[in-house]
C-alpha cells in the first residue's frame, strides 16, 4: 500500500504522488542511474519513417528496451548500440513499482527520457506497444519541473495540464492507460537537483503478460 493517498487528478486511474523521494533518496538513485547510463549511453532517437530527430535523448534499463526503429517502435532485450543487455533497473525504482503500481509482476522496461534544454518536449501520444495493457505505467520525475498534458482517447479530446516536480511519482492505470499524453515544456531552473539542469523522467512499464 502506498504510504500516502496520492492526489486525484480528475482522471480515474491517474494518481499523482508528490515528493515521494526526498533529496537524499533522489541523490542515491541518481548515482545508481549514472552508473547505468555509463553502460547504456543516452542517444537521440529519430521518428520511424520520417527520420526526424527527437528533441530529447533516451536510454533504457531492464530486460526490455523501448526503441524507435526505421519503420516502427519496438521492444528489444539488447541495446542496438552496444549489443549488450540493458543495465538492471535499480532496486529503488523496483520498490516504487511494488509500492505504487499494484500489479502482480515487476516492470520489464525503464525508459529514461532526458529533457536537456528548454526546447525539449514530447508531443501528444499513446503508449500502445505493450502487451500487458492491464498494467499501469509509473513515472518518476527528477530535476526541473515539467508541464505535463493528458487528454482523452482521441488526439483532439480536451486535455488538462499537471506540473511534475523532482521526486514526484505519477501512476497511470485502469481506463486511463490509453489516454493521449505528452510534455509541453520544461520550466528552466525550477530545480537545483540536476547539476546541468533539465529534467530526467524514468517510465516503468510491464511489456509482456505475466
Ligand atoms: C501512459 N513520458 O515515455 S511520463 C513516455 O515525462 C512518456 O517523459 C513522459 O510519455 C515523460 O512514453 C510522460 C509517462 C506517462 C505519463 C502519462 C501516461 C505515461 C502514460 C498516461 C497514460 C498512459
Ligand atoms: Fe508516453
Amino acid at each position: 500500500m502506498p504510504m500516502s493517498a496520492g492526489l486525484e487528478t480528475g482522471f480515474e486511474g491517474v494518481t499523482l504522488f508528490p515528493a515521494v523521494l526526498d533529496g537524499s533518496a533522489q541523490r542515491a538513485l541518481l548515482a545508481e542511474l549514472e552508473a547505468a547510463f555509463a553502460q547504456a549511453p543516452p542517444y537521440r532517437p529519430t521518428m520511424p519513417r520520417t527520420g526526424k530527430p527527437w528533441s530529447i535523448r533516451q536510454t533504457n534499463l531492464g530486460s526490455l528496451g523501448w526503441l524507435s526503429g526505421k519503420d516502427a517502435y519496438y521492444y528489444a532485450p539488447l541495446n542496438p548500440l552496444t549489443q549488450a543487455p540493458w543495465p538492471a533497473i535499480p532496486p529503488a525504482l523496483l520498490a516504487l513499482w511494488a509500492e505504487f503500481a499494484g500489479y502482480e509482476a515487476p516492470p520489464e522496461c525503464c525508459l529514461a527520457n532526458f529533457y536537456e534544454t528548454d526546447k525539449a518536449r514530447m508531443g501528444l501520444h499513446q503508449d500502445r506497444d505493450e502487451e500487458a495493457l492491464d498494467a499501469p505505467v509509473l513515472s518518476l520525475s527528477l530535476g526541473d519541473t515539467c508541464v505535463f498534458r493528458i487528454g482523452g482517447f482521441a488526439r483532439s479530446d480536451p486535455t488538462k495540464s499537471l506540473r511534475l516536480a523532482s521526486g514526484d511519482v505519477l501512476v497511470l492505470g485502469g481506463a486511463s492507460r490509453m489516454r493521449f499524453h505528452g510534455v509541453d515544456r520544461i520550466i528552466p531552473a525550477s530545480s537545483q537537483f540536476l547539476p546541468q539542469g533539465g529534467r530526467l523522467n524514468l517510465t516503468l512499464r510491464r511489456v509482456t503478460k505475466p
